[in-house]
This record gives structure tokens, sequence and C-alpha cells, in this order.
């Protein structure tokens, strides 16, 4: 039993628990053996349509055995892509590298049209694990354009969910990514104008970017921030809680993790050094000199087991204590697919 990983039991009290013997790190803790308060965000980690999108590969595995293949990184998390693949899944950018007569599952950032439409061409099973909230978007935007709206698409150019909605719209769309670029564009002022945007921004950056669309054009609409995802919601407001009671934030999350970026970046704003780290063995020891208290949050896409790793990780730098801060765990779920139910 290790000394020094202890998690609050059930009624709050302190209490250890098991980790793996393996070789000390240099401790970083106070020489007084103070141990460092570890406090994990409330909630974190999988999303609803995480779950869904990864329940999707692994019955499509079970309805019609390996190999099936997942356009693009199913979501963007290693460590998920690695055990699907042990499963039998395969990993393709391009629906060319699909074989006829294939299984293919599209990720849960979504597709362009024209994807779905090569895909119906072929000899293709094509199953569909774009998130429902992604979805959402899409047929927001088709409905501003049938209204007759110039649509604004708040979001990163080139990051999938921004390609696959853009080819999910129909007419002409511009992209916006800073309440810098609302100046920039060509649309009269008095133009009948929608935005929607991209599930997985800063929901602040978000704000102040309908704010200055608001301020540019007379007749807009649009959703409220609170309705794009509820997941990038919480997991925003839960980090900027945990920053304010941490000396540093620790994201796990892959570097191509839009929502993982935008909660280190919260740390960022918010004065506390923040790391975005891919799994335990990205940590070192100096980012916790003199720190007292660690907050750990993780992306809509990665695995609690990461988050696990990563606190098993500080418990061998030194001794711990481990509390969840924030609010009660999320009961979203989404159906999946009618073929898969
Ligand atoms: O945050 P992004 O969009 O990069 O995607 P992810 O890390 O795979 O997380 C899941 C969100 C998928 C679409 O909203
Ligand atoms: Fe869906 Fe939101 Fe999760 Fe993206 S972050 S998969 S939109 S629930």
């Amino acid at each position: 039993m290790s000394k020094n990983l202890w998690i609050d039991d059930a009624r709050g009290h302190p209490a250890p628990i098991r980790t793996r013997a393996r070789p000390r790190s240099p401790r970083v803790t106070p020489k007084t053996d103070t141990p460092l308060r570890v406090l994990l965000a409330q909630p974190r980690g999988f999303c609803a349509g995480v779950v869904r999108a990864i329940d999707i590969v692994e019955r499509a595995l079970q309805k019609f055995e390996a190999p099936v293949y997942v356009r693009h990184e199913i979501v963007h998390n290693k460590r998920v892509v690695e055990a699907l693949k042990a499963k039998g899944a395969h990993f393709v950018e391009d629906l060319d590298e699909v074989p006829d007569h294939a299984v293919v599952i599209f990720s849960a950032h979504g597709v362009p049209k024209s994807v779905e439409q090569a895909a119906a061409r072929r000899p293709l099973t094509a199953l569909d694990a774009t998130c429902p909230l992604v979805t959402k978007v899409h047929n927001q935007g088709r409905r501003y354009v049938a209204q007759g709206r110039r649509l604004i698409f708040i979001g990163h150019a080139g990051h999938p969910e921004v390609v696959g909605a853009l080819g999910q719209i129909p007419g002409r769309i511009a992209l916006v990514q800073s309440a810098r670029d609302v100046a920039a564009l060509k649309i009269p002022g008095d133009a009948p104008v929608a935005y929607v945007t991209q599930t997985t921004l800063s929901v602040d950056d978000t704000r102040e970017i309908i704010e200055a669309l608001r301020r540019r054009f007379s007749n807009l609409v649009g959703p409220d921030t609170r309705d794009i995802c509820y997941a990038t919601q919480n997991r925003q407001s839960a980090a900027r809680d945990l920053c304010t009671r941490v000396d540093v934030l620790l994201v796990v999350g892959a570097a191509n993790s839009s929502n993982s970026n935008r909660l280190r970046e919260i740390g960022v704003e918010m004065g506390v050094r923040s790391h975005l780290v891919a799994e335990a063995e990205a940590l070192r020891p100096e980012w916790f000199v003199g720190a007292r208290a660690v907050g750990v949050t993780a992306g809509a896409s990665a695995p609690e087991e990461l988050v696990l790793g990563v606190v098993a990780r500080l418990a061998q730098m030194g001794p711990v204590t481990i509390s969840s801060v924030g609010a009660p765990e999320e009961s979203i779920a989404f159906r999946l697919p009618t073929e898969l139910r």
C-alpha cells in the first residue's frame, strides 16, 4: 500500500488507495511532508457524444466483425484509438482507403455531405457516429439558410468538425475565428444574418464574438451559448472554478483535441501554470515545485484511466491527498443509431 496516495472516502475523509509500486521520482512537495492537494474537476473527461461514438465502433465490431473502418480518429485521443485498433478497427483519413463491401464509421466530429454521398455511391455500410449536438448545429445552419439568412460559422479553420459542418450546410458561409474577423466581413449591416458555432470552442471567446456580431448586424439570430454543448460548458465552468483553488492545472487530453486545448487556455487566462498532457509519462516534476494544490481535469475525449495514471504519477512524486470539486455527475446519454440498438 502506498503511503502517498489518498482519496476522500464516501464521507469525505481521506483514505489510502492502492497503487502499483514503481521507482520513486525526486520529491517535489515541501520538506515538511505536507501532502500536495490534488483536486479533480467534476465533471471531466468523456461526454455523452464520445461515449456514443466509441460505443458505435464497439457494437459495429460485434455486429459485423473485424475489420471495421473508421474515417478519422473516432475522437481525438490516441489511447481510445489504440484500444479500438486492438479490437479490429482500422482508422483512415480518406474513404478511398476503405475497400468495397466494408463497414465505415464517420467520426464524432462529423463529415461533409460529399463524404456521405461518396460512401452511398459505393458498396459500403456507412454508420454515422457524429455527435447529435454536432448534427444539431448542421440542422440549425440549414434552417437559417432556408430562411434566406447569410450564415456565419464561428469556429477554427481546418478543424474536422468545421470542415464537416461547412460541407453539410448549403450556400455561402462566412467563417469567423475571432472578434477581429467580424469587422472584416463583407456583409451589409442590415442584412438578415445568422450564426452557428463549433461545439468545442471557448464559451467566453464565443460570447465575445457573438457580441461583436450583435454590434455589427441589426438583424442577427443564433443560439444562446448555453444551448451549444452542455459538456463543453460544464467542463469549462468546472476548470474555471478549479483554477481559483490550485497553483498548477493539468488537463489530460490530446494535442489535437480542441476542447482539451480550451481547458488549458482557461488555466492560462486565470494565471495558473497549466499543462496539456496526453498521459502520465508527460508529467515533469519541476512543474510542481512550490505548488500546494494541483488541479486535474480532462478533455471530453480523454479516458478516465489516463486521469488515474496522472494522479498515480503525482503520488509517486510525493505525498498527496485527493478530492473532487464541482458539480455532481452528468446524466446525459444519446441514443445509438437504429442499426446498432
Ligand atoms: O475537441 P475536438 O473537437 O477536437 O474533439 P475531441 O477531442 O475528439 O472531443 C470530442 C468532441 C467531438 C465533437 O464535438
Ligand atoms: Fe457532443 Fe459536446 Fe461531446 Fe462534442 S463535446 S461530442 S458536441 S457532447
